[in-house]
């Protein structure tokens, strides 16, 4: 197994060592926190934040601020902006706006002054295109609000060895939120849909990277069948809050369950196709895993790729956070976390405090409707002072569960889902 355990304790240790995040931790305070000898240590310059740590620097601090983000989100890209939400931050029942990730492709457009007058346009194989302001849409439709899980085709990619292409996600690409919008599949019947309809295409008002005004930053779809659910939401709220420019408001889609990225932001026009849907983000190995196992590291060529559809198992524990340190004498310790499964629901959650060698099962929380994760809370007896792992692993009604390590590797990392580890030290 490659360095994944130790890399989270590392990320960890700093503030459980009680060291700022911005502050400099002293040679003493950075050796603990690294856990190993830094043989250049006398080198290092006054007030340097180490490399291993990144995600604390006053950059990324203040890029989280300016978002209106708490500043324990990590950053893993900047440009595009992408930040995760490590699994400590999940532990909400619903994810506050605050807390939940965001993945921008592009640059978002800049914000309307009315976000009533934002208009969304459907087309392609319909009856009759249609142009909807928002406060037409939300005028003519009903609103529908589910609580549901948002989450990045790529979340778990870190867990790749040898390491797949893309943002370094831990679990930490998903959030759970309400959304309040009008069904999609109203809207596409207000249309007309065409039995030539089969895919949708997704479009929206973010500016390519290049500067190039011609180039779509990303455009992805869906079959028909999933469109139609009663969960596919073009939303305009999101956890009771007009919905945040950085979340796509005014309008974005929520297609629950797949890939994040056909939950378009920033939503202005969804076009019926009658072929699969070829833009960007459609094609190649992009949201898109190999039909037969590929060996780790190889090249693509000659291999069949099949879009990625359903998001695979994965649950998580929120608290405690990996890494905490308890005193002396703690013989009891509350678990909380959750868990989800792309359009499949989620039959038992387990958890071993013994390497694997026994699990036991957890109190499930009810979902409140499809694609809403399932919270659940634990409570385990410490026999002695010590260094313990708690695992956890998530199974379906159909008996799948999550590997030890990620499986299945592909080019762009995509279904990463081994299990969740977090280290307790009883010291
Ligand atoms: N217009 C537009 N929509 C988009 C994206 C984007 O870059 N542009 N990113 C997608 C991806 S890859 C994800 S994972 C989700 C992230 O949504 P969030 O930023 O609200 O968490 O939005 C999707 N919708
Ligand atoms: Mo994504």
């Amino acid at each position: 197994m490659k360095d994944t355990h130790d890399r989270q304790i590392g990320d960890a240790a700093p503030q459980d060592a009680s060291v700022g995040r911005r502050g400099f931790l002293g040679l003493a305070g950075l050796t603990a926190a690294m856990g190993v000898t830094i043989p250049f240590a006398k080198h290092i310059p006054q007030g340097l934040v180490p490399a291993a740590f990144a995600q604390g620097t006053d950059d990324h601090i203040a890029m989280l601020e300016d978002a209106g983000k708490d500043t324990g989100l990590s950053v893993i890209g900047d440009r595009p902006f992408v930040a995760e939400t490590p699994e400590h931050l999940l532990n909400d029942d619903t994810t506050p706006i605050e807390k939940f990730f965001v993945r921008h492709n592009g640059n978002p457009p800049i914000a309307p002054e009315d976000p009533d007058a934002w208009t969304l346009t459907i087309e392609g194989e319909v009856d009759t295109p249609l142009t909807l302001t928002r406060a037409e849409l939300k005028d003519r439709f009903d609103a529908h609000t589910y609580r549901m899980v948002l989450e990045c085709g790529g979340n778990g990619r870190s867990f790749f060895d040898p390491p797949a292409r893309g943002n370094q996600w831990t679990n930490g690409g998903a959030g759970c939120a309400e959304w309040t919008g009008a069904r999609l599949r109203d809207v596409l019947e207000a249309a007309g849909i065409k039995d030539s309809a089969i895919y949708t295409a997704h479009f929206g008002q973010d500016t390519h990277l290049s500067g190039d005004p011609d180039r779509e930053v990303i455009s992805r779809g869906v079959r028909i069948e999933k469109a139609l659910e009663d969960e596919c939401l073009i939303a305009w709220a999101m956890n009771g809050e007009d919905l945040p420019h950085i979340h796509g408001g005014p309008l974005r889609l929520i297609i629950p369950g797949w890939p994040g990225s056909a939950s378009h932001k920033w939503v202005s026009r969804v076009v019926l196709r009658d072929v699969e849907h070829d833009g960007p983000g459609m094609t190649g190995t992009s949201y898109r895993v190999p039909a037969t196992p590929m060996l780790p590291g190889s090249e693509p060529d000659g291999v069949e790729f099949l879009i990625m559809e359903s998001m695979p198992i994965r649950s998580i524990i929120s608290e405690p956070r990996n890494g905490t340190r308890l005193e002396a004498g703690t013989r009891e310790l509350a678990l909380r976390g959750a868990a989800w499964n792309g359009d499949k629901g989620i039959e038992t959650v387990h958890i071993s405090l013994d390497f694997g060698a026994t699990w036991r099962d957890v109190d499930l929380e009810a979902p409140r409707n499809r694609f809403d994760w399932r919270r659940w809370t634990a409570t385990v007896e410490l026999p002695s002072d010590g260094y313990y792992e708690i695992w956890v692993r998530a199974t379906d009604t159909e008996s799948v569960t999550q590997p030890h390590i990620a499986g299945n590797w592909n080019p762009q990392g995509y279904g990463g889902n081994p299990m969740h580890r977090v280290a307790v030290l009883v010291a």
